[in-house]
């Protein structure tokens, strides 16, 4: 292991077996591996060909494995490497498995495992009160991640009783990486702070794409919805029971035999009628693309791929085929860039028959999955070009999904932002769209482990992530479907999906009351959208995620280094989702000693840095705002996202115990690339200060006009005023209408009637 530095750095020493190749002689050394075997190893069985119970792999380079040891002094907690079902904070890993980083394909995953699942992120954050750095090991081979602490099993009551005997030594964290092939590719980020390791990473891979407004909202899915009939009667569902839903999806059953970009010509076979009704109320659907093409001559998409040669070879030269959904497949080669152009183009509406504009995409079984493949994955030995799938293994479906969304974004001519959810990650998929945890199951701790794996994902950047509600194997019992809901509506992609075999779950399936509760759970998130948006323009802008652990905000506060049942979205939203069966009650922590928070639907204020018990029945969703915050939201809900457009805005303003507040407003399109290309957008920035609360401009070059006006102002924390008077640039004033509640100290002023992009100011007096 490295050497110990005091001061709070990573020390680093390399324990690699042999360190293979540089890039360019990958496939050129083969030789040289031969001669360096003999002097450091003994030839072993498994070494040159390897077998796992009917799979050969032919190891061609013979074996290999990369390896970097990282101690990191006055460490006590990591973070990071994505995709596990486990805790926030990563756990020692000795006496057990190291994390696996290896996309697969799992059935039926384990929770609080470290076992490989669709994604990987080779991206581990430290954290102390003193500093938070990062660790990006850019290698797209197995990787597995060994954890080691000095201080792991100990209780706290054992750490103090060190300290008092004076046994105690400085807490240390240890980490080993190993890959099986590849080069050492480190960067270490410095941090200090969260925040910057947040843009420090971005800076190598890139920001969250800026989703389309209505992708944040509320989608229905499930595996599947079975023709354009059922698809109607869904939709009208959600009129009837006046639920708000933005996309509808359609998942493998919907193609001809399940060849994608096509329709089964009997369920489906007026597509864009379908589409246009959708349309006309302003919704969308998603159809899954996966990236497994049916070998199959009649099939256009396969004769193409085969005659240009875009397809992954196998070992002997010939296109690797396997067995997934269609029967005998193909897998496109999509790191090869000439592949990923024409992928691309077959998403041209002229190509993609019975698509439209408000269709979107699904890139489902990414790693990619093969199900006579090992461990239902590609053979390491197949060939991308040159490089075998062993050393670019993890990199499939970031390209999968970055042709996709190159394809969504041609279609129309560069000027909408597209839409992709994939399954399959790496680094860098972030800038592709969003992700979603896979095949969770209809139990309480995969709606608790939702959290955990969220936030681990928002570390390492991607922001968009969300995970099955309801559970997609197995039927939730009724409760849990609405705690669900009430979970999903507050995590960044918020989409129900079911299994085939389920028995159906639309949510007015349930009686009354629990369609009553399915429908505020989901009204809530329609309500927030504004500040979603603003969170999600800022995760583009600058890296900064949008759920996010507590540490982050309050980085020296050690009571919040290993939370998993509560989040903050953004800076100013805390919310504490109920994810225990039958619960009575949850403890939230309220951070920042000195800060006060309000409780969104009582407006009771708590003081922070406590645990606060909080009684809860089924309609209980516990969220806080920040006193010192002032978010934006939309009252009227309508149908769907697009229909509230031009709807008014109501500002909550929370005081801080300074009677201080701050915040934004961000609005575009909500769908095209103007903002970045033209600057079309409003930025503004509230503030509440010296009992004045004004409306300034962030974004002074753009010409961007909104129809939405203020129509509501909450004062959280208010004292009453004698009169409240709007002031705009114009010199004009009108006195405001405003309401006063002394038992919980709020303001409401009534109808300030100004537009949401102009200056104004409003005086208390
Ligand atoms: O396409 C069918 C399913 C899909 O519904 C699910 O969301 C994916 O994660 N898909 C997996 C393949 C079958 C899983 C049993």
């Amino acid at each position: 292991m490295g050497g110990r530095d005091r001061d709070g750095s990573i020390s680093f020493s390399t324990r690699t077996s042999r360190v293979m190749w540089s890039r360019t002689g990958l496939m050129a050394d083969g030789v040289t591996h031969v001669s360096e075997a003999k002097e450091d190893e003994k030839v072993e069985d498994g070494m040159w060909e390897e077998t796992f119970k009917s799979h050969t792999d032919s190891k061609p380079n013979g074996p290999s494995s990369i390896s970097l040891d990282f101690s990191l002094p006055g460490v006590e907690n990591v973070y990071g490497i994505p995709e596990h079902a486990d805790s926030l904070k990563l756990k020692a890993t000795d006496g057990g498995d190291p994390y696996r980083l290896f996309n697969l394909d799992v059935f039926q995953y384990e929770v609080f495992n470290p076992m490989a699942l669709y994604g990987a992120i080779p991206v581990m954050l430290s954290h102390s009160a003193q500093r938070t750095m990062g660790i990006f090991w850019l290698n797209a081979a197995e990787t597995w991640v060994d954890i080691s602490s000095n201080t792991a099993g100990k209780t706290v009551f054992g750490q103090m009783l060190d300290y008092v005997q004076g046994s105690s030594e400085t807490p240390q964290t240890d980490v080993r990486w190993i890959s099986e092939s590849g080069i050492i590719d480190v960067f270490i980020m410095l941090g200090p702070t969260p925040t910057d390791v947040f843009s420090q990473y971005a800076s190598l891979t890139g920001t969250q794409a800026f989703p389309p407004l209505s992708a944040l909202a509320y989608h229905q899915c499930r595996w599947n919805y079975n023709d354009q009939e059922d698809v109607a009667a869904v939709d009208q569902g959600f009129d009837d029971h006046d639920i708000p839903y933005d996309f509808i999806w359609l998942d493998i059953e919907h193609t001809d035999g399940k060849r994608y970009f096509t329709w089964d010509p009997h369920k489906f076979p007026q597509p864009k009628d379908m589409l246009q009704g959708l349309l006309d109320k302003r919704r969308k659907m998603v159809t899954i693309v996966d990236p497994h093409i049916k070998v199959d001559s009649s099939y256009k998409i396969h004769n193409e791929i085969r005659s240009k040669g875009f397809y992954v070879k196998s070992k002997d030269g010939g296109d690797y085929e396997g067995w997934c959904w269609p029967g005998n497949s193909g897998y496109p080669d999509f790191t090869n860039p000439e592949m990923r152009a024409w992928w691309a183009s077959m998403f041209a509406y002229d190509q993609y028959e019975g698509s439209m504009e408000n269709m979107y995409t699904w890139n489902d079984m990414n790693e990619p999955s093969v199900f006579n493949g090992p461990e239902v994955t590609m053979h390491k030995d197949a060939l991308h070009g040159n490089w075998e799938n062993r050393d670019l293994h993890n990199l499939y479906g970031f390209y999968v999904q970055r042709a996709t969304a190159e394809g969504l974004i041609e279609r129309s001519g560069g000027v909408e932002r597209p839409f992709v959810l994939a399954r399959a990650f790496f680094a860098g998929s972030q800038r592709y769209g969003a992700v979603w945890t896979g095949d969770n199951a209809a139990e309480w701790d995969h709606l608790k482990i939702s959290i955990p794996m969220c936030l681990s994902l928002g570390l390492v950047g991607v922001s968009f992530c969300g995970a099955d509600v309801g559970g997609f194997f197995k039927s939730p019992s009724t409760e849990l479907l609405v705690r669900w809901y009430q979970t999903g509506a507050y995590q960044p992609f918020f989409r129900a999906h079911a299994h085939l075999d389920t028995p159906r779950r639309e949510p007015w399936l349930f009686g009354p009351e629990n369609t009553a509760l399915i429908r505020e759970a989901v009204r809530q998130r329609y309500a927030l959208l504004p500040y979603w948006y603003q969170l999600f323009y800022h995760a583009h802008h600058s890296g900064q995620p949008v759920m996010r652990p507590l540490w982050v905000e309050y980085p020296q506060d050690t009571a919040t280094f290993s939370m998993d049942d509560q989040f903050l979205l953004g800076r100013d939203l805390l919310v504490h989702p109920v994810t225990e069966e039958g619960a009575r009650g949850v403890t939230a922590y309220l951070p920042g000693k000195g800060e006060v928070w309000f409780d969104v639907h009582t407006f009771q204020k708590h003081n922070g840095a406590q645990n606060l018990y909080i009684p809860v029945t089924i309609s209980s969703i516990p969220v806080f705002q920040r006193g010192g915050s002032i978010i934006p939201r939309k009252a009227r809900v309508r149908r769907s996202s697009s229909c509230m457009e031009h709807d008014p805005y109501t500002l909550f303003v929370a005081l801080s115990p300074k009677r201080f507040a701050q915040g934004e407003l961000y609005i575009d399109d909500g769908h095209t690339f103007n903002f970045d290309k033209q600057k079309q957008f409003i930025h503004r920035r509230f503030s509440f200060a010296n009992n004045a609360l004004s409306s300034r401009n962030l974004a002074p070059g753009s010409q961007f006009t909104t129809f939405s006006w203020i129509e509501k102002i909450v004062i959280l924390g208010a004292s009453k005023p004698s009169k409240a008077t709007l002031k705009t640039p114009d010199g004009k004033e009108s006195l405001l209408e405003f309401e006063f509640d002394t038992s919980m100290s709020v303001l409401t002023l009534r109808k300030p009637g100004v537009n949401a992009g102009l200056d104004w100011t409003v005086v208390l007096q």
